[in-house]
């Protein structure tokens, strides 16, 4: 590329001096659509019941919400999401902040913010794993640049090919009666037809029958599937999955741990129902691996656990020519990084087993002005600039940890 020559904002090739906003900050011209500062904020908000999942039960839900200011006024939101503090993966709410703040934030200071992919592999080159931490900010990169040239995120990410996408509930109050009841308001209100129960917590029979029992009282009016988030060892797995396999469960998550990947391919072999994988999926290269080998025959795909939305697509490209089936999945993100996840999804042309981005409608508050729309058994998807979002100021204040702001600016 050449170096005098730029991108700004509207795709027009400018030449260095002809840039009246450039700026010479202690010697280095800058862009005009230079990120000034990256600010993460936690934020804790409640759920509206406890969800239970195996290896942690959630009271709250804490997000890192990242703002990357650039000096064209545009600002990119993305949001960072994990379960359980460090119950679920090897990056928790405090780490991520930590990370971005210390580590990121000195790579993209002062980088051009419309370049997206460079910016991705700058940070790529330099910082090893941190999936979640770098999902939040290609997220804000995406919505800064879809706002800057007038595109929804599915629209840079190659086009949409839906509006909407069906999405599953999870079912994890912990009581098979409550479960019930919660599935059939769900059905009543027509918002899921789909719902997933999280095992694993207790003793396997007594879950097997937990799960039996809501099969049989929702019947074909609905897709049961289950969730064991790697509670199981193969030789319980084993049995489970003929159990539930036989009883009308359609599909049969993470059973046993990601390390037994060689577990996986025997029971993905076996199992009547099919296996998916999730915690087996912590980058784009475990998506391949698990495809050589069989290990799953639907892959939960996480923008936070490939690296954003762009990794999540590369995994999905994967798993459409290996013919493995494609399952929208979440980190029980808030409204942000739904709408990261659902702009991305929307471009996939195969998603056989649905989403679950539900994770706003686990939480008592919002941080978006206008929440998102549900409606007839799906997600409606925006289609406005960037993520589509408006962030409420006064939300955001009220719930963040810290109630107090500390961006990280260029020098
Ligand atoms: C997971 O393991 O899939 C997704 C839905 C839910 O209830 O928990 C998450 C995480
Ligand atoms: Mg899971």
């Amino acid at each position: 590329m050449d170096p005098d020559q730029f991108y700004i904002g509207t795709g027009k090739k400018v030449v260095r001096e002809s840039i009246p906003d450039f700026k010479n900050l202690m010697g280095i011209v800058m862009i005009v659509t230079a990120i000034e500062s990256i600010e993460t904020v936690i934020v804790d908000l409640p759920t509206i019941r406890p969800h239970k999942l195996a290896m942690h039960t959630m009271q709250k839900q804490t997000l890192v919400i990242i703002r990357l200011r650039c000096a064209d006024g545009v600002e990119g939101i993305g949001e960072s999401t994990t379960i359980g503090g460090l119950a679920y993966g090897s990056e928790s709410p405090d780490s991520i902040k930590t990370n971005i703040d210390k580590h990121f934030a000195p790579l993209l200071l002062g980088q051009n913010s419309a370049n997206v992919n460079a910016l991705m592999l700058r940070l790529e080159r330099s910082i090893r794993g941190n999936t979640f931490a770098k999902s939040g900010i290609e997220t804000a990169l995406l919505d800064a640049q879809g706002k800057r040239v007038g595109l929804p995120v599915s629209e840079l990410l190659g086009g949409r090919v839906r509006d909407a996408l069906p999405v599953a509930w999870t079912l994890a109050s912990g009581d098979t009666d409550k479960d019930i009841a919660e599935a059939e308001n769900m059905l009543d209100l027509r918002r899921h037809r789909i719902f997933k129960l999280k095992i694993g917590a207790d003793e396997v029979n007594r879950d097997l029958a937990h799960v039996i029992a809501i099969k049989k009282a929702l019947g074909d009016r609905a897709s049961v599937r289950v969730d064991v988030n790697q509670a199981w060892d193969e030789a319980v797995a084993l049995r489970a999955c003929r159990i539930l396999g036989t009883n009308g469960i359609d599909l049969i998550e993470q059973p046993i741990s990601r390390n037994n990947r060689a577990g996986m391919v025997r029971l993905n072999a076996m199992s009547p129902a099919p296996i998916m994988a999730d915690e087996s999926i912590e980058c784009v290269e475990d998506a391949f691996n698990l495809a050589r080998e069989g290990a799953a025959s639907v892959f939960a795909l996480k923008i936070a656990k490939n690296g954003g939305p762009r990794a999540a697509l590369r995994t999905a490209a994967i798993a459409e020519a290996a013919g493995v089936g494609l399952y929208g999945g979440t980190m029980l993100e808030g409204s942000i990084g739904t709408l990261a996840s659902a702009q991305a999804f929307v471009t996939l042309n195969k998603l056989a087993w649905g989403s679950e981005l539900f994770g706003p409608l686990l939480l008592t508050e919002d941080l978006l002005c206008e929440p998102l729309i549900y409606r007839d058994f799906e997600l409606q998807v925006p289609n406005t600039p960037g993520l589509g979002l408006s962030l409420d100021e006064e939300s955001l204040a009220f719930f963040r940890r810290d109630k107090t702001s500390t961006s990280i600016h260029l020098a």
